[in-house]
């Protein structure tokens, strides 16, 4: 694995996010920079073949995104990763692009399995695909899905956790990004979490954390460890604990960047930050 090569990514990543939301005016970049480092671990990791998309994807692991609404890092890591041309990063939200602001299957976009944004539903998704796994014997591949931490607030999530904890659906990884934001406010001004750890626990899943969630080679070590969890009788969850906005100075920890587009002269101070390497934007169109 050649992390140096995975870091550059990480900040052309960001950088496609910052222009992504800037050139449609609108758009979700905090959550999206929080998470960065996740997609690019996990799709690392996962076993997929990229220009072969298909939905059912027998024999690969599969993901989910439950927070539909960070699209930028999806796209943008899908196209990096070879699912579609890099030059379609350009086309987000506008009219009859692949990449709507949400994630929609109806579009056809390779990478894409579920329409996502209508918070909530991620988790009982994936549990349907790893039960279907378990159906088909297929006994090496993983269900892997991310969840926002205000996304938890939702009921759907907590009948989903208990079924999986109580059913022993092992072959799946959940994850929080635990940034500790959502759309108005603080998580803990919003709806507090409590004790979300011993939440898990109770539910009967495997908990494990990494305080780190924007250190690389952390999220690869908890990715692999999570891994290791599996086909042991209970669901692993991950609480990652992220930065919104992490990579620009301005956006980081603050919840206006939850869905806020930055304008011409904010994603120039932003993308400053965010040095180009060896790796190239995506032209305008
Ligand atoms: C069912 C549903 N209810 C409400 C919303 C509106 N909404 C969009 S994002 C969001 C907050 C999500 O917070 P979090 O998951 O922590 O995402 P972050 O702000 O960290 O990116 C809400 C309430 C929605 N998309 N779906
Ligand atoms: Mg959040």
């Amino acid at each position: 694995m050649n992390i140096p090569y995975l870091r550059n990514l990480c900040t052309q990543i960001r950088r496609d996010i910052l222009r992504m939301v800037n050139n449609a005016k609108s758009g979700h970049p905090g959550g999206s920079l929080g998470c960065t480092e996740y997609f690019v671990a996990l799709y690392q990791l996962m076993k997929y073949n990229a220009k072969k998309f298909t939905l059912k994807g027998s024999e690969e692991d599969l993901f989910f995104l439950s927070n539909g609404h960070i699209s930028p890092v999806y796209y943008s890591t899908l196209a990096r990763f070879g699912f579609f041309p890099i030059k379609e990063l350009s086309s987000f939200r506008k009219i009859n692009s692949r990449l709507q602001g949400h994630p929609s299957v109806y579009n056809n976009l390779p990478g894409i399995r579920i329409s996502s944004g209508s918070l909530g539903q991620g988790m009982s998704v994936s549990i349907g695909a790893a039960l279907s796994k378990k159906l088909n014997k297929e006994i090496d591949t993983i269900i892997y899905s991310l969840h926002g931490d205000g996304e938890l607030n939702e009921g759907q999530i907590w009948e989903a956790v208990l079924y999986a904890g109580s059913k022993k659906i092992d072959n799946y990884i959940a994850t929080i990004d635990y940034n500790g934001q959502q759309i108005d406010g603080t998580t803990d001004e919003v709806l507090p979490l409590g004790n979300l750890k011993k939440k898990f626990q109770s539910f009967e899943w495997k908990v494990l954390e990494e305080s780190n969630g924007n250190n690389l080679t952390k999220v690869i070590e908890i990715l692999k460890e999570a891994k290791k969890e599996t086909r042991q009788g209970y669901p692993v969850v991950i609480i990652l604990h992220t930065k919104m906005g992490y990579g620009v100075d301005f956006m980081i920890d603050n919840h206006i960047w939850h869905g806020k587009y930055p304008n011409d002269q904010e994603l120039k101070e932003a993308l400053n930050q965010l040095p180009k390497s060896l790796l190239e934007d995506y032209p305008l169109s």
